[in-house]
């Protein structure tokens, strides 16, 4: 069906899953609550710096409402109205050490939802845009009073049935795919609704930009060193330097380069002996924007192959991630897998 820019996001939602025959409304449901949760935060993110101003000891502000840090309240908005749905049969958020089970006083579903509450912790207090990445999976065990089994958890990203992300920026918006294109949307306050801005994303197939933090060049290994260096060196033929563009939050670095074109990337580094691999988490950023890259027609790769084909072992695990225009990513996985230097 034909969608005209201005259509709400619930709109689009049904139009989406009419196309789709087997489509219960479960899944329309689930989306629809996880966008509330979405402009709950944004409200929250929007006024965090008059809780500083209005609250008192920084404990309780003026309404006797805990002051909390704005991650804990993202992850708890997220699981409170998620929960009770009846979509669900588990969760798992990057805040939360283990799976986040569905209490027993609601029904369960068949879905499972893993979520980023609020990326780019390192930017919530000064004001620079933060997001939440989430990604949706179908349950695939059957074991008749077993609400879920991790299997059904650690799927590869491939089998991820929707993802997207909201970023909380100079305006609030909703990216997101069920893997039939990918499509933006803008909050209109006044309106509080989600209207269609961004109509079928394509990525750039080459760009301009690279992003990475560069701060961590010395602890990177030869191969990491050689493809950014090959970005800043001049050569007009293949359109170098490149520019240089890193925010430090996950969601809008992705953003500005889905539309613009050209590469994200956090390596493998040798900063914390903990993390060989890199610092983002494969089941809650990769493999979520990885989704939407692909269906907007670039690549994601963790320097030897697709993101989306990783088996994870366990649910934090964390991957080296080259994300964007295929052309970049592509040359990154020449120089991270040796075969150019
Ligand atoms: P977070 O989930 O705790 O916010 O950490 C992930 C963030 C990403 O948004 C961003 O790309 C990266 O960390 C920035 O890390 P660094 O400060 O090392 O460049
Ligand atoms: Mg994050």
């Amino acid at each position: 069906m034909a969608q005209r820019v201005g259509t709400t996001i619930t709109q689009h939602i049904l139009n989406q899953q009419r196309e789709n025959p087997q489509a219960t409304g479960a899944f329309t449901n689930l989306l629809n609550e996880l966008i509330v949760a979405a402009k709950v935060i944004s409200r929250e993110v929007n006024k965090a710096g008059l809780t500083d101003i209005l609250g008192s000891t920084g404990e309780v502000n003026v309404q006797e409402e805990q002051v909390q840090k704005l991650d804990v309240l993202a992850n708890r908005v997220i699981i409170e109205r998620m929960q009770h749905i009846g979509e669900l049969c588990c969760m798992g958020s990057e805040e939360v050490a283990d799976l986040i089970e569905i209490p027993h006083k609601y029904p369960k579903g068949n879905y499972i939802l893993v979520f980023d509450p609020l990326d780019g912790s390192s930017n919530i207090d000064v004001n620079v845009s933060i997001g939440t990445i989430f990604g949706i999976y179908r349950k695939i065990s059957n074991e008749p009073g077993v609400d879920y089994l991790l299997s059904d958890v650690l799927q590869p990203g491939i089998k991820q049935v929707a993802a997207g992300y909201f970023i909380y920026g100079s305006s609030t918006i909703m990216v997101y795919t069920t893997g039939n294109g990918v499509h933006g949307f803008t909050l209109y306050p006044s309106v509080g609704e989600f209207l269609l801005s961004h109509k079928n994303i394509r990525i750039p197939e080459k760009g301009k930009i690279y992003s990475v933090n560069e701060g961590n060049y010395n602890y990177w290994d030869e191969k990491t060193r050689a493809l950014v260096d090959y970005f800043k060196t001049k050569d007009k033929s293949s359109g170098r330097p490149y520019t240089s563009r890193y925010v430090g939050s996950l969601v809008a670095d992705f953003h500005r380069n889905l539309l613009k074109g050209g590469i994200f990337m956090y390596p493998a580094d040798l900063k914390d002996p903990k993390k060989p691999s890199g610092k983002l988490r494969l089941m809650v950023e990769a493999n979520p924007l990885a989704m939407v890259v692909q269906q907007a027609g670039g690549y994601a790769s963790d320097g030897h192959g697709p993101i989306l084909e990783i088996q994870p072992k366990e649910f934090h695990q964390r991957t080296p991630l080259f994300i964007g225009s295929k052309h970049e990513v592509s040359l990154a996985e020449q120089f991270i897998s040796g075969q150019r230097a």
